[in-house]
């Protein structure tokens, strides 16, 4: 019997939605990682894997993907801006964090409509609060207190819905569509 991986075009696919920064922001964020690492312990992550997840809905059937897609299609979204302002230690994952400070409504704003727009197809998702940031660093070893950061705004033009897989146990993420804001 032919039974299809859990990927491939038959199956199911484990997949968020997510801000990829700029190469240059990732290059500056990856750095800090390094930085803390000194510090904190873990493993840093790679600079072509750092994002924002919006949403995570976890295994989602080709079907549903596709209406997703379409459902996304509709949804309007003007460009903004976010500032990352400080990193910070998660102890219960062990995660060492960017997070952005002041204004983030219009984050709130997009993840709320992903929400809404994957309800309305009926995928489940995690419905946990959404709690914007930038994994820099796994299992941390040492967790330290909030510290303020200095980079650029990150100008957001694009959100993408991402595929995830793990491959001899390291996350790889490929994007599987990228929707503009206008
Ligand atoms: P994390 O970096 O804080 O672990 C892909 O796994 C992305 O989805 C990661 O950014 C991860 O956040 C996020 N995510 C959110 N909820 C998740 C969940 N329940 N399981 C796995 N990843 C989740």
């Amino acid at each position: 019997m032919n039974i299809p991986a859990k990927d491939d075009g038959a199956g199911k696919a484990r997949v968020f939605f997510a801000l990829w920064p700029e190469p240059a922001l990732r290059r500056q964020l990856h750095a800090l990682a390094l930085h803390y690492q000194g510090a904190c312990g873990g493993s840093v992550m790679r600079a072509e894997t750092l994002h924002l997840t919006l949403l995570f809905l976890g295994e989602v059937s080709q079907e549903n993907i596709r209406k997703l897609q379409q459902q996304v299609d509709a949804l309007e979204m003007a460009p903004f801006s976010i500032h990352l302002a400080h990193i910070a230690c998660w102890r219960h994952n062990r995660i060492a964090y960017a997070a952005p400070e002041g204004e983030t409504a219009p984050l709130q704003t997009l993840s709320q409509a992903l929400r809404v727009l994957t309800d309305t197809i009926g995928v489940e998702f995690d419905r946990r609060d959404f709690t914007p940031h930038v994994t820099l660093l796994r299992k941390v070893t040492q967790a330290f207190e909030s510290q303020p950061i200095e980079l650029p705004e990150w100008k957001v033009e694009t959100f993408s819905l991402v595929k995830s897989s793990t491959l001899n146990g390291r996350a790889s993420y490929r994007t599987l569509k990228t929707w503009r804001c206008t």
